[in-house]
């Protein structure tokens, strides 16, 4: 059942009113940084018959018309590769559900339904796009300070600096460091945010480049954000070479029929690309600095619990 009273108080609720006011200055603000550089901004796509496998490819939202079936996106990935063939830079403001386990109905950082920003950069490299990375979020960090200060001084909230580049760790050594389950750890002991690079393949999909020098190591990152906040952004060289794709399904266990579309296309030719996605409520909760990702939108949905 909904709570009516919780949803009706929400509707009233001033820290939301502030919240989703720098959220509308941050869409405005990203916006404006990826038209800059010259990406295109594509339309979302919400079903297809293929969406990212992440943790578990089975589990996924599905609709079915006129007898097709068609899987709710849980990241346009695959999208992405398939639009820079006819743009070399492109971006979206794409909506994700994910069903999540119902253990991270109290994270803080968990919605099952999302918008991430999303793109992808042809011919990019690892290198270009943590650049990329830095300058986005430093121009966007740096103008919403001043742009929504009266926001942010109602809630209470001082911003970190932003000055890149920002540090890299790589995925062993924040294991070393801090455990299996670094994010939360790492990211409450940083002053400043940090890039994590080299994810070990079992630790990410298979669409993510393995380094030809390192076998089992991939050429990506994450951007850890400061203060506890946790994952910032998540990204990587991609695999474009259909039969290297092909072996990274098998290894996972993954059937390759379930990708045959996707596998198909990638036959006729994918650029070499590199890319990434942010969560826009997360981004919006670091920068209002609240507790919980639900606080930065109307009718958020947190794992496990029903709402409108
Ligand atoms: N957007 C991410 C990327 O570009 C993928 C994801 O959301 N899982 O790598």
């Amino acid at each position: 059942m909904i709570d009516l009273d919780i949803f009706l108080a929400e509707l009233e609720s001033p820290r939301l009113k502030l919240a989703i006011s720098v959220q509308t200055k941050l869409i405005s603000l990203i916006r404006q940084f990826l038209l800059q550089e010259g990406l295109k901004e594509l339309l979302p796509v919400i079903i297809s018959p293929i969406t990212d496998p992440l943790t578990d490819y089975r589990v996924r939202s599905e609709v079915e018309c006129y007898g097709f079936k068609y899987h709710i996106t849980k990241s346009m990935i695959f999208h992405k590769q398939l639009a820079i063939k006819l743009f070399d830079r492109i971006f979206c403001f794409s909506p994700n559900v994910r069903i999540e386990s119902e253990e991270r109905k109290n994270s803080g950082r968990h919605l099952i339904e999302f918008v991430q920003v999303d793109l992808e950069l042809r011919y990019a490299n690892r290198e270009q796009v943590i650049g990329f990375g830095e300058r986005l979020f430093s121009f966007v960090l740096g103008k919403i300070a001043i742009e929504a200060e009266p926001e942010l001084k109602s809630l209470g909230r001082k911003l970190p600096p932003f000055r890149p580049p920002f540090q890299r760790l790589t995925y062993r050594q924040a294991v070393l460091d801090y455990g299996d389950d670094f994010e939360l750890k790492l990211s409450a002991d940083l002053k400043e945010p940090i890039w994590i690079v080299d994810f070990p393949e079992e630790a990410r999909e298979f669409y993510d480049r393995e380094d030809p020098e390192r076998p089992g190591v991939l050429v990506d990152m994450d951007l850890i954000y400061p203060e506890g906040f946790g994952e910032a952004l998540s990204g990587g060289e991609r695999e474009y070479r259909v039969e290297r794709i092909r072996e990274r399904i098998a290894r996972k266990g993954i059937d390759l029929q379930a990708y045959g579309i996707y596998l198909d296309l990638a036959a006729k030719g994918l650029y070499p690309s590199a890319g990434f996605g942010f969560g826009l409520e997360r981004l919006t909760r670091f920068v209002c600095g609240l507790q919980d990702v639900a606080e930065t939108r109307l009718f958020a949905k947190k794992p496990g619990i029903f709402s409108l």
